[in-house]
C-alpha cells in the first residue's frame, strides 16, 4: 500500500510542470495550493490585496521559476494580502507542510507570517496555525512548518500578512506551499 502511494505522488510530481524536479526540496505530494497562487509564474494567481498594500506578479524576480509575488506597502500599520477564492482549496485531515520563500526588496525589518486555516465543509474555521517567517534581508529565506489538519478540514486557505515597514517598502514571496505529508 505504501509502495502504491509513492508511486502515485511520483506520479502526479511527473504531471506539474510547475515543479521542476530538479529544484524539488519538499515531499513528493502535490501542492494543495493551485500552481499560479503557489508560483505566480503566469498570474498573480487567487493573491489579492487585503490592506495596507498592492500587489503583482513580479518578472524576472523568482526563487523558483520566473516570478514571484511583488507586495508593496501601502500604509504604516501594517498589512495583507489574501487570497479570492474562499472558502479555499479542497484540503484533507492529517500531516502537512506549509512553507514558503520570501526576501526584502525595499525596507528593514520585514517579516511574513503566513496562517493557514483549516475549514470544514460550510467553510467554517476549524483551527489556524501560524507561520512566522525570519526578518526579510536580500536574500531569499525559506519558512516552514509541520502541522496537522484537525479532523473535518475539508478546505484550506491561507492569508500572508507583516506589522512592520513603512509605505514604498516592498518584498517577494514564492514558493508557496500546502502538502500532505505520506504516512510514515
Ligand atoms: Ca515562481
Amino acid at each position: 500500500m505504501r509502495l502504491q502511494r509513492w508511486n502515485l505522488a511520483w506520479a502526479l510530481l511527473g504531471s506539474l510542470t510547475a515543479c521542476d524536479p530538479a529544484v524539488v526540496d519538499h515531499s513528493p505530494t502535490s501542492n494543495l495550493l493551485d500552481a499560479e497562487t503557489a508560483s505566480l509564474e503566469a498570474g498573480v494567481g487567487h493573491w489579492t490585496a487585503w490592506y495596507g498594500t498592492k500587489i503583482s506578479r513580479a518578472p524576472g524576480a523568482a526563487r523558483q521559476g520566473e516570478a514571484s509575488l511583488r507586495i508593496e506597502l501601502t500604509e504604516p500599520y501594517g498589512w495583507g494580502v489574501a487570497l479570492d477564492n474562499y472558502p479555499g482549496f479542497p484540503a484533507t485531515p492529517g500531516a502537512h507542510r506549509a512553507t514558503f520563500w520570501a526576501r526584502a526588496v525595499r525596507g528593514s525589518s520585514l517579516r511574513v507570517e503566513m496562517r493557514v486555516s483549516w475549514r470544514d465543509a460550510r467553510g467554517e474555521e476549524l483551527q489556524a496555525h501560524r507561520l512566522a517567517g525570519p526578518v526579510l534581508g536580500a536574500d531569499w529565506a525559506n519558512a516552514r512548518l509541520e502541522m496537522v489538519a484537525p479532523a473535518n478540514a475539508e478546505r484550506v486557505s491561507v492569508d500572508l500578512t507583516g506589522s512592520e515597514g513603512d509605505p514604498g517598502d516592498a518584498l517577494e514571496v514564492d514558493g508557496i506551499s500546502i502538502h500532505s505529508q505520506p504516512d510514515r
